[in-house]
């Protein structure tokens, strides 16, 4: 580095040095980067498996330096389930969109959690089905405009929201559930700190780890990257409230 240069952001180097294919501005790189920053922090890149999903996140291991298994779509949970139970000394978690984790696969979400399984889920909520071109998801808001919700989403129809967390902080195996947002610098920062959280809770064998993570999707959404940010701010989480729904550990000390 340059002398009298300071060296104040880098890629981990768990990050592959790849050109993401995500869209400018979306929080699933974000993401990305938070959790490979942890996994170089706590010293377990050959120690973790990640379950990739189907969705725009079905590239996670081009991405991501560690072992990887893809699954079907709705499967992860599933995947990492018999992954776990195989090899329990590993860290293992699940990546998943809305779609994936709170549609298609709401049998397996919740029955893993319920079960108790040993591993993190990262839940990616950008209310929508981004992948396959900005379709409803079970976590599109009350009168959100999506190409198969034309005139705004309506419960009458389609049911409420989906709140995941708040649903699977219910459920006894769950050790650990926390819902965040990418947003600003310090959200992210704070979500990087329930990332390892999941992780360090993992290894004491307490039960299943959620971390809702609110994100965008300047492309689903057909707004500017920037303009996700106050949707984000002034309606997802006014629905999708920040903060830890449950942490055993708390409850212990
Ligand atoms: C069994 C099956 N059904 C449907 C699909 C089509 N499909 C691919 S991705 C997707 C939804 C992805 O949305 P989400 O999980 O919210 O992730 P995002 O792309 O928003 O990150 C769907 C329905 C599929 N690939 N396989
Ligand atoms: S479609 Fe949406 S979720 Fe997918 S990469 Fe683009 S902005 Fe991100």
């Amino acid at each position: 580095m340059k002398e009298g240069y300071e060296l104040v952001y880098k890629r981990p180097a768990t990050l592959l040095d790849t050109r993401m294919h995500y869209c400018p501005g979306c929080f699933h790189s974000t993401l990305h980067k938070l959790i490979m920053e942890v996994v170089e922090e706590m010293g377990i890149q050959n120690d973790i498996i990640g379950v990739s999903p189907v969705g725009c996140s079905v590239f996670a291991y081009d991405y991501m330096d560690i072992d990887f298994q893809q699954a079907a779509h709705g499967r992860a949970c599933a995947v990492a389930t018999g992954i776990k139970r195989t090899l329990p000394e590993k860290f293992v978690f699940t990546y998943q969109g809305d779609g994936d984790l709170a549609a298609i696969g709401t049998a397996e979400t919740l029955h893993a959690c319920n079960r108790g399984e040993k591993f993190s889920i990262f839940f990616v909520n950008n209310a929508i089905y981004g992948m396959t071109g900005g379709q409803m998801a079970p976590t599109t808001l009350e009168g959100q405009k999506t190409t198969t919700s034309p005139y705004g989403r309506d419960p009458k129809h389609v049911g409420y929201p989906l709140k995941m967390a708040e649903i699977v902080s219910q459920l006894p195996g769950v050790a650990y559930c926390e819902r965040v947002v990418l947003d600003t610098p310090a959200n992210v920062r704070k979500a990087k700190k329930s990332v390892r959280k999941c992780f360090e809770i993992q290894q004491k064998k307490l039960g299943m780890t959620f971390l809702e993570v609110v994100s965008n999707c300047p492309s689903g959404w057909k707004t500017a990257p920037v303009k996700t940010l106050d949707f984000v701010k002034d309606n997802m989480l006014q629905y999708y409230p920040l903060g830890v729904k449950k942490d055993v550990t708390a409850e212990q000390n």
